[in-house]
Protein backbone atom coordinates (compact mmCIF):
# COMPACT_ATOMS: atom_id res chain seq x y z
CA UNK A 1 0.00 0.00 0.00
CA UNK A 2 1.20 3.35 -0.70
CA UNK A 3 2.33 5.63 2.10
CA UNK A 4 -0.15 8.39 2.41
CA UNK A 5 1.93 10.69 4.04
CA UNK A 6 4.69 10.57 1.28
CA UNK A 7 1.91 10.52 -1.55
CA UNK A 8 2.63 13.10 -4.37
CA UNK A 9 -0.24 15.17 -3.21
CA UNK A 10 0.14 15.16 0.61
CA UNK A 11 4.11 16.27 0.18
CA UNK A 12 2.49 19.34 -2.04
CA UNK A 13 -0.45 20.43 0.03
CA UNK A 14 1.54 20.72 3.06
CA UNK A 15 4.33 22.45 1.23
CA UNK A 16 1.41 24.96 0.48
CA UNK A 17 0.50 25.49 3.89
CA UNK A 18 3.71 25.98 5.20
CA UNK A 19 3.74 28.85 2.53
CA UNK A 20 0.83 29.89 4.47
CA UNK A 21 -1.38 30.46 1.27
CA UNK A 22 -4.99 29.51 2.82
CA UNK A 23 -6.72 31.15 5.09
CA UNK A 24 -8.07 29.39 8.03
CA UNK A 25 -11.96 28.84 9.30
CA UNK A 26 -11.84 31.35 11.75
CA UNK A 27 -10.09 34.12 9.13
CA UNK A 28 -12.19 37.15 8.98
CA UNK A 29 -13.33 37.75 5.36
CA UNK A 30 -13.01 41.17 4.00
CA UNK A 31 -16.75 42.43 3.23
CA UNK A 32 -15.19 44.99 0.35
CA UNK A 33 -13.23 41.92 -1.08
CA UNK A 34 -16.29 39.79 -0.91
CA UNK A 35 -18.61 42.11 -2.18
CA UNK A 36 -16.07 43.12 -5.93
CA UNK A 37 -16.15 39.57 -5.75
CA UNK A 38 -19.69 38.67 -6.00
CA UNK A 39 -20.30 41.48 -8.21
CA UNK A 40 -17.50 40.73 -10.54
CA UNK A 41 -19.43 37.24 -10.71
CA UNK A 42 -22.22 39.08 -12.59
CA UNK A 43 -24.40 39.59 -9.06
CA UNK A 44 -26.41 43.02 -9.52
CA UNK A 45 -26.32 43.34 -5.76
CA UNK A 46 -25.08 41.89 -3.13
CA UNK A 47 -24.88 41.44 1.15
CA UNK A 48 -24.16 39.88 4.06
CA UNK A 49 -25.51 39.00 7.29
CA UNK A 50 -23.91 36.46 9.95
CA UNK A 51 -26.27 32.93 11.19
CA UNK A 52 -26.95 34.68 14.55
CA UNK A 53 -28.67 37.54 13.32
CA UNK A 54 -32.43 37.55 14.54
CA UNK A 55 -33.81 37.67 11.42
CA UNK A 56 -33.10 34.19 10.60
CA UNK A 57 -33.53 32.85 13.47
CA UNK A 58 -36.64 30.57 11.93
CA UNK A 59 -34.15 29.25 9.74
CA UNK A 60 -31.05 28.38 11.11
CA UNK A 61 -31.53 24.83 12.28
CA UNK A 62 -32.72 24.25 8.72
CA UNK A 63 -29.33 26.06 7.27
CA UNK A 64 -27.25 24.28 9.67
CA UNK A 65 -29.00 20.50 8.97
CA UNK A 66 -27.42 21.19 4.97
CA UNK A 67 -24.13 23.20 6.19
CA UNK A 68 -23.40 22.75 9.50
CA UNK A 69 -19.93 25.00 9.07
CA UNK A 70 -21.98 28.16 8.17
CA UNK A 71 -20.94 31.24 9.77
CA UNK A 72 -22.42 34.39 6.65
CA UNK A 73 -24.82 34.54 4.44
CA UNK A 74 -24.07 35.79 1.67
CA UNK A 75 -27.44 37.71 -0.22
CA UNK A 76 -27.49 38.49 -4.12
CA UNK A 77 -29.65 39.33 -6.59
CA UNK A 78 -29.96 39.67 -10.06
CA UNK A 79 -32.33 41.67 -12.90
CA UNK A 80 -34.54 40.35 -14.68
CA UNK A 81 -35.64 42.40 -18.02
CA UNK A 82 -38.84 44.36 -17.26
CA UNK A 83 -40.63 43.90 -20.95
CA UNK A 84 -40.31 40.26 -20.89
CA UNK A 85 -41.68 40.26 -17.47
CA UNK A 86 -44.58 42.59 -18.43
CA UNK A 87 -45.38 41.00 -21.49
CA UNK A 88 -49.06 39.29 -22.39
CA UNK A 89 -47.57 36.32 -23.48
CA UNK A 90 -46.26 33.56 -21.20
CA UNK A 91 -43.30 32.50 -23.79
CA UNK A 92 -41.66 35.91 -23.13
CA UNK A 93 -42.13 35.91 -19.17
CA UNK A 94 -41.59 32.24 -18.60
CA UNK A 95 -38.39 32.63 -20.65
CA UNK A 96 -36.92 35.77 -18.99
CA UNK A 97 -37.28 33.65 -15.34
CA UNK A 98 -35.87 30.83 -16.77
CA UNK A 99 -32.77 32.58 -18.04
CA UNK A 100 -32.21 34.56 -15.09
CA UNK A 101 -33.32 31.82 -12.57
CA UNK A 102 -30.54 29.79 -14.61
CA UNK A 103 -27.79 33.14 -14.11
CA UNK A 104 -28.58 33.03 -10.56
CA UNK A 105 -27.35 29.33 -10.02
CA UNK A 106 -24.54 30.66 -12.44
CA UNK A 107 -23.33 33.35 -9.97
CA UNK A 108 -23.72 31.46 -7.49
CA UNK A 109 -21.11 28.42 -8.97
CA UNK A 110 -19.18 31.13 -9.98
CA UNK A 111 -18.41 32.61 -6.39
CA UNK A 112 -18.31 29.34 -4.25
CA UNK A 113 -15.41 28.63 -7.06
CA UNK A 114 -13.65 31.30 -6.20
CA UNK A 115 -14.38 30.90 -2.47
CA UNK A 116 -13.32 27.45 -2.55
CA UNK A 117 -10.01 28.95 -4.56
CA UNK A 118 -9.34 30.50 -1.08
CA UNK A 119 -9.72 28.17 0.99
CA UNK A 120 -13.03 29.03 2.40
CA UNK A 121 -16.22 26.61 2.64
CA UNK A 122 -19.05 27.58 0.95
CA UNK A 123 -22.18 25.78 -0.78
CA UNK A 124 -25.03 27.89 -2.46
CA UNK A 125 -28.49 26.98 -2.51
CA UNK A 126 -30.56 26.57 -5.59
CA UNK A 127 -32.30 29.79 -6.80
CA UNK A 128 -35.82 28.01 -7.23
CA UNK A 129 -35.54 24.43 -9.05
CA UNK A 130 -34.65 21.70 -8.61
CA UNK A 131 -35.51 21.18 -4.74
CA UNK A 132 -35.66 18.70 -2.37
CA UNK A 133 -38.45 16.83 -2.98
CA UNK A 134 -37.77 13.78 -1.01
CA UNK A 135 -39.60 16.54 1.46
CA UNK A 136 -42.61 17.48 -0.45
CA UNK A 137 -44.95 18.28 -0.11
CA UNK A 138 -43.58 20.20 3.06
CA UNK A 139 -40.82 22.59 2.58
CA UNK A 140 -38.61 21.73 -0.10
CA UNK A 141 -36.26 24.57 0.31
CA UNK A 142 -32.97 24.80 1.56
CA UNK A 143 -32.81 28.30 2.56
CA UNK A 144 -35.53 30.97 1.96
CA UNK A 145 -34.26 34.01 -0.22
CA UNK A 146 -36.55 36.39 0.92
CA UNK A 147 -36.32 37.21 4.72
CA UNK A 148 -32.28 37.03 4.38
CA UNK A 149 -32.40 39.36 1.26
CA UNK A 150 -34.20 41.93 3.95
CA UNK A 151 -31.94 41.38 6.42
CA UNK A 152 -28.97 41.55 3.93
CA UNK A 153 -30.38 45.24 2.86
CA UNK A 154 -31.35 44.32 -0.54
CA UNK A 155 -34.84 45.61 -0.01
CA UNK A 156 -38.21 45.07 1.19
CA UNK A 157 -41.42 42.51 0.46
CA UNK A 158 -44.33 44.04 -1.02
CA UNK A 159 -47.68 43.71 -0.76
CA UNK A 160 -47.38 40.80 -3.18
CA UNK A 161 -44.82 39.19 -0.97
CA UNK A 162 -42.26 39.47 -3.54
CA UNK A 163 -38.62 41.69 -2.69
CA UNK A 164 -38.86 45.09 -3.87
CA UNK A 165 -35.14 46.23 -4.57
CA UNK A 166 -34.95 50.41 -3.82
CA UNK A 167 -33.48 50.77 -7.41
CA UNK A 168 -34.03 47.77 -9.30
CA UNK A 169 -37.91 47.69 -8.12
CA UNK A 170 -39.20 43.81 -7.96
CA UNK A 171 -37.47 42.60 -10.93
CA UNK A 172 -35.16 40.74 -9.54
CA UNK A 173 -34.62 36.95 -8.58
CA UNK A 174 -32.64 36.19 -5.37
CA UNK A 175 -30.19 33.87 -4.23
CA UNK A 176 -28.78 32.57 -1.39
CA UNK A 177 -24.40 31.37 -0.18
CA UNK A 178 -23.21 29.57 3.26
CA UNK A 179 -20.42 30.13 3.74
CA UNK A 180 -18.04 28.67 6.74
CA UNK A 181 -16.41 32.08 8.01
CA UNK A 182 -17.47 35.20 9.83
CA UNK A 183 -17.08 38.47 8.14
CA UNK A 184 -15.62 41.65 9.53
CA UNK A 185 -18.65 43.97 8.73
CA UNK A 186 -22.31 43.13 7.68
CA UNK A 187 -25.47 44.91 6.11
CA UNK A 188 -28.27 45.95 7.83
CA UNK A 189 -32.33 46.45 6.31
CA UNK A 190 -32.94 49.62 4.49
CA UNK A 191 -34.84 52.11 6.23
CA UNK A 192 -38.52 52.02 3.98
CA UNK A 193 -40.19 50.02 2.16
CA UNK A 194 -39.94 50.63 -1.61
CA UNK A 195 -43.83 49.41 -2.08
CA UNK A 196 -46.40 52.56 -2.88
CA UNK A 197 -49.25 50.21 -1.67
CA UNK A 198 -50.46 50.80 -5.24
CA UNK A 199 -52.28 47.70 -4.99
CA UNK A 200 -51.81 47.20 -8.99
CA UNK A 201 -50.52 43.72 -7.96
CA UNK A 202 -54.06 43.04 -6.09
CA UNK A 203 -55.95 44.28 -9.07
CA UNK A 204 -53.46 42.24 -11.73
CA UNK A 205 -53.82 38.36 -9.78
CA UNK A 206 -56.29 36.55 -11.67
CA UNK A 207 -56.76 34.32 -8.83
CA UNK A 208 -57.00 37.25 -6.01
CA UNK A 209 -54.06 35.38 -4.23
CA UNK A 210 -53.34 38.86 -3.04
CA UNK A 211 -55.13 40.32 -0.55
CA UNK A 212 -55.24 44.34 -0.16
CA UNK A 213 -54.42 44.42 3.40
CA UNK A 214 -50.90 41.88 2.45
CA UNK A 215 -52.40 38.06 2.94
CA UNK A 216 -51.64 36.15 0.67
CA UNK A 217 -53.38 32.80 -0.29
CA UNK A 218 -50.41 30.58 -1.26
CA UNK A 219 -52.95 27.60 -2.49
CA UNK A 220 -54.69 30.22 -4.83
CA UNK A 221 -51.32 31.27 -6.12
CA UNK A 222 -50.21 27.64 -6.46
CA UNK A 223 -53.07 25.86 -8.25
CA UNK A 224 -53.28 28.46 -10.79
CA UNK A 225 -49.56 29.70 -11.33
CA UNK A 226 -47.88 26.45 -10.98
CA UNK A 227 -50.39 24.58 -12.92
CA UNK A 228 -47.54 22.42 -14.30
CA UNK A 229 -45.35 22.39 -11.11
CA UNK A 230 -45.48 19.95 -8.63
CA UNK A 231 -49.09 18.83 -7.46
CA UNK A 232 -50.87 20.45 -11.22
CA UNK A 233 -48.49 17.56 -12.58
CA UNK A 234 -49.54 15.24 -10.31
CA UNK A 235 -53.37 15.56 -11.34
CA UNK A 236 -52.46 15.97 -15.01
CA UNK A 237 -50.91 12.11 -14.84
CA UNK A 238 -53.95 11.13 -12.82
CA UNK A 239 -56.08 12.41 -15.17
CA UNK A 240 -54.34 10.40 -18.00
CA UNK A 241 -55.03 7.59 -15.66
CA UNK A 242 -58.60 7.83 -14.93
CA UNK A 243 -59.21 8.23 -18.19
CA UNK A 244 -60.96 5.86 -20.14
CA UNK A 245 -60.03 6.50 -23.91
CA UNK A 246 -58.23 9.08 -25.39
CA UNK A 247 -61.92 10.57 -26.25
CA UNK A 248 -62.60 10.88 -22.52
CA UNK A 249 -58.87 11.80 -22.03
CA UNK A 250 -59.90 15.16 -24.42
CA UNK A 251 -62.46 15.75 -22.58
CA UNK A 252 -61.32 16.45 -19.45
CA UNK A 253 -57.73 18.24 -21.12
CA UNK A 254 -57.75 20.29 -23.72
CA UNK A 255 -54.94 20.14 -26.63
CA UNK A 256 -53.36 23.35 -26.15
CA UNK A 257 -53.46 22.50 -21.90
CA UNK A 258 -51.35 19.30 -23.22
CA UNK A 259 -49.25 20.57 -25.49
CA UNK A 260 -48.51 22.93 -22.72
CA UNK A 261 -47.64 20.37 -20.26
CA UNK A 262 -45.07 18.88 -23.06
CA UNK A 263 -43.45 21.89 -23.31
CA UNK A 264 -43.07 22.74 -19.72
CA UNK A 265 -41.63 19.35 -19.35
CA UNK A 266 -39.48 19.52 -22.18
CA UNK A 267 -38.07 23.06 -21.91
CA UNK A 268 -38.49 23.91 -17.95
CA UNK A 269 -42.22 24.26 -16.65
CA UNK A 270 -44.01 27.01 -17.42
CA UNK A 271 -45.82 29.86 -14.67
CA UNK A 272 -49.11 30.49 -15.85
CA UNK A 273 -48.91 34.41 -14.31
CA UNK A 274 -46.62 36.22 -12.17
CA UNK A 275 -48.75 39.44 -13.02
CA UNK A 276 -48.64 40.78 -9.76
CA UNK A 277 -44.28 41.09 -11.12
CA UNK A 278 -45.07 42.62 -14.18
CA UNK A 279 -47.64 45.49 -13.01
CA UNK A 280 -45.61 46.48 -10.06
CA UNK A 281 -44.18 50.04 -10.74
CA UNK A 282 -42.09 50.51 -7.27
CA UNK A 283 -38.20 50.69 -7.53
CA UNK A 284 -36.01 53.68 -9.02
CA UNK A 285 -35.45 52.81 -12.35
CA UNK A 286 -39.00 51.76 -12.91
CA UNK A 287 -41.53 54.22 -10.92
CA UNK A 288 -40.94 57.25 -14.11
CA UNK A 289 -43.94 56.16 -16.22
CA UNK A 290 -46.34 55.62 -13.23
CA UNK A 291 -45.18 59.14 -11.26
CA UNK A 292 -46.06 60.78 -15.31
CA UNK A 293 -49.30 59.49 -16.26
CA UNK A 294 -50.94 56.52 -13.73
CA UNK A 295 -54.17 56.09 -15.79
CA UNK A 296 -51.97 55.47 -19.02
CA UNK A 297 -49.87 52.85 -16.85
CA UNK A 298 -53.07 51.15 -15.77
CA UNK A 299 -53.76 51.12 -19.43
CA UNK A 300 -50.59 49.92 -20.88
CA UNK A 301 -49.66 47.76 -18.13
CA UNK A 302 -52.31 46.44 -16.03
CA UNK A 303 -55.41 46.02 -18.58
CA UNK A 304 -54.14 44.01 -21.44
CA UNK A 305 -53.32 40.95 -18.46
CA UNK A 306 -56.46 41.45 -17.18
CA UNK A 307 -58.47 41.11 -19.90
CA UNK A 308 -56.43 38.09 -21.68
CA UNK A 309 -58.57 35.60 -22.47
CA UNK A 310 -56.86 32.17 -21.36
CA UNK A 311 -57.95 29.02 -18.87
CA UNK A 312 -57.50 29.33 -15.06
CA UNK A 313 -57.13 26.59 -12.77
CA UNK A 314 -59.04 26.55 -9.09
CA UNK A 315 -59.52 23.64 -6.71
CA UNK A 316 -63.43 22.99 -6.44
CA UNK A 317 -65.26 25.40 -3.64
CA UNK A 318 -62.17 27.41 -3.06
CA UNK A 319 -61.90 31.47 -2.39
CA UNK A 320 -60.15 31.38 -5.86
CA UNK A 321 -63.09 29.82 -7.55
CA UNK A 322 -65.61 32.17 -5.90
CA UNK A 323 -63.23 35.15 -7.15
CA UNK A 324 -62.57 33.84 -10.91
CA UNK A 325 -66.69 33.45 -11.06
CA UNK A 326 -67.49 36.89 -10.33
CA UNK A 327 -64.29 38.75 -11.98
CA UNK A 328 -64.70 36.64 -15.17
CA UNK A 329 -68.29 36.36 -15.75
CA UNK A 330 -67.97 38.09 -18.84
CA UNK A 331 -65.44 35.83 -20.12
C1 LIG B 1 -42.45 28.51 -1.91
C2 LIG B 1 -42.20 29.54 -2.97
C3 LIG B 1 -43.28 29.98 -3.70
C4 LIG B 1 -44.70 29.60 -3.33
C5 LIG B 1 -45.16 30.46 -2.15
C6 LIG B 1 -44.86 31.94 -2.37
C7 LIG B 1 -44.55 32.68 -1.11
N1 LIG B 1 -45.05 33.91 -1.02
O1 LIG B 1 -43.85 32.19 -0.24
C8 LIG B 1 -45.46 29.85 -4.67
C9 LIG B 1 -45.50 28.55 -5.43
C10 LIG B 1 -46.88 30.35 -4.57
C11 LIG B 1 -44.51 30.85 -5.34
C12 LIG B 1 -44.89 31.71 -6.36
C13 LIG B 1 -44.05 32.65 -6.91
N2 LIG B 1 -42.72 32.77 -6.70
CO1 LIG B 1 -41.73 31.73 -5.44
N3 LIG B 1 -40.64 30.86 -4.22
C14 LIG B 1 -40.90 30.04 -3.25
C15 LIG B 1 -39.61 29.68 -2.49
C16 LIG B 1 -39.18 28.28 -2.87
C17 LIG B 1 -39.72 29.83 -0.96
C18 LIG B 1 -40.52 31.06 -0.52
C19 LIG B 1 -40.41 31.31 0.93
O2 LIG B 1 -39.33 31.61 1.38
N4 LIG B 1 -41.52 31.18 1.66
C20 LIG B 1 -41.53 31.30 3.12
C21 LIG B 1 -41.72 32.76 3.55
C22 LIG B 1 -40.39 33.47 3.67
O3 LIG B 1 -42.48 33.44 2.60
P1 LIG B 1 -43.73 34.22 3.04
O4 LIG B 1 -44.16 34.98 1.81
O5 LIG B 1 -43.44 35.01 4.23
O6 LIG B 1 -44.78 33.05 3.47
C23 LIG B 1 -45.49 32.33 2.53
C24 LIG B 1 -45.23 30.86 2.46
O7 LIG B 1 -45.06 30.36 3.74
C25 LIG B 1 -46.49 30.38 1.76
N5 LIG B 1 -47.06 29.13 2.25
C26 LIG B 1 -48.10 29.02 3.07
N6 LIG B 1 -48.40 27.72 3.23
C27 LIG B 1 -47.55 27.02 2.48
C28 LIG B 1 -47.44 25.65 2.29
C29 LIG B 1 -46.43 25.16 1.43
C30 LIG B 1 -46.34 23.70 1.20
C31 LIG B 1 -45.54 26.07 0.79
C32 LIG B 1 -44.50 25.58 -0.14
C33 LIG B 1 -45.66 27.46 1.02
C34 LIG B 1 -46.69 27.90 1.85
O8 LIG B 1 -47.48 31.39 1.97
C35 LIG B 1 -46.95 32.34 2.86
C36 LIG B 1 -47.62 33.69 2.62
O9 LIG B 1 -47.01 34.39 1.57
C37 LIG B 1 -38.61 30.78 -3.02
C38 LIG B 1 -37.19 30.27 -3.30
C39 LIG B 1 -36.42 30.19 -2.02
N7 LIG B 1 -35.67 29.12 -1.86
O10 LIG B 1 -36.48 31.08 -1.21
C40 LIG B 1 -39.26 31.29 -4.32
C41 LIG B 1 -39.29 32.80 -4.54
C42 LIG B 1 -39.86 33.47 -3.31
N8 LIG B 1 -40.28 32.90 -5.61
C43 LIG B 1 -40.04 33.84 -6.45
C44 LIG B 1 -40.88 34.16 -7.55
C45 LIG B 1 -40.29 35.06 -8.60
C46 LIG B 1 -42.19 33.65 -7.61
C47 LIG B 1 -43.24 33.95 -8.68
C48 LIG B 1 -43.24 35.34 -9.28
C49 LIG B 1 -43.07 32.87 -9.75
C50 LIG B 1 -43.65 33.14 -11.10
N9 LIG B 1 -42.80 33.31 -12.08
O11 LIG B 1 -44.85 33.20 -11.23
C51 LIG B 1 -44.54 33.69 -7.88
C52 LIG B 1 -44.97 34.94 -7.09
C53 LIG B 1 -46.05 34.68 -6.11
C54 LIG B 1 -46.08 35.66 -4.96
N10 LIG B 1 -46.74 36.78 -5.14
O12 LIG B 1 -45.48 35.40 -3.92
C55 LIG B 1 -38.76 34.58 -6.12
C56 LIG B 1 -39.08 35.96 -5.53
C57 LIG B 1 -38.15 37.06 -6.04
C58 LIG B 1 -38.41 38.34 -5.33
N11 LIG B 1 -38.16 39.46 -6.00
O13 LIG B 1 -38.82 38.36 -4.20
C59 LIG B 1 -38.06 33.56 -5.12
C60 LIG B 1 -37.24 34.20 -4.01
C61 LIG B 1 -37.15 32.68 -6.01
C62 LIG B 1 -35.82 33.36 -6.35
N12 LIG B 1 -34.73 32.64 -6.29
O14 LIG B 1 -35.75 34.51 -6.67
N13 LIG B 1 -43.26 30.78 -4.81
S1 LIG C 1 -47.78 46.63 -7.27
FE1 LIG C 1 -47.96 48.42 -5.85
S2 LIG C 1 -48.83 47.50 -3.95
FE2 LIG C 1 -48.13 45.76 -5.22
S3 LIG C 1 -46.05 45.36 -4.43
FE3 LIG C 1 -45.83 46.76 -6.17
S4 LIG C 1 -45.84 48.83 -5.27
FE4 LIG C 1 -46.61 47.43 -3.69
Amino acid sequence: MTNILEHPTTLRVRATKANGHKPTASHALDAAWLRQLCLDAGADDVGFVALTRPELADQQADILKVFPQTKTLISYVCRMNREPIRSVTRSAANLEFHETTDLVNEVGHTIVRALEGQGARALNAAAGFPMEMTDFPGKTWIVSHKPVAVAAGLGMMGIHRNVIHPKFGNFILLGTILIDRPLASESQPIDYNPCLSCKLCVAACPVGAIGADGTFNFNSCYTHNYREFMSGFTDWVETVADSKSAADYRKQVSDGESASMWQSLAFGPNYKAAYCMAVCPAGEDVIAPFLDDRKGFLEEMVKPLQQKVETIYVLPNSEAEAYVTKRFRHQ
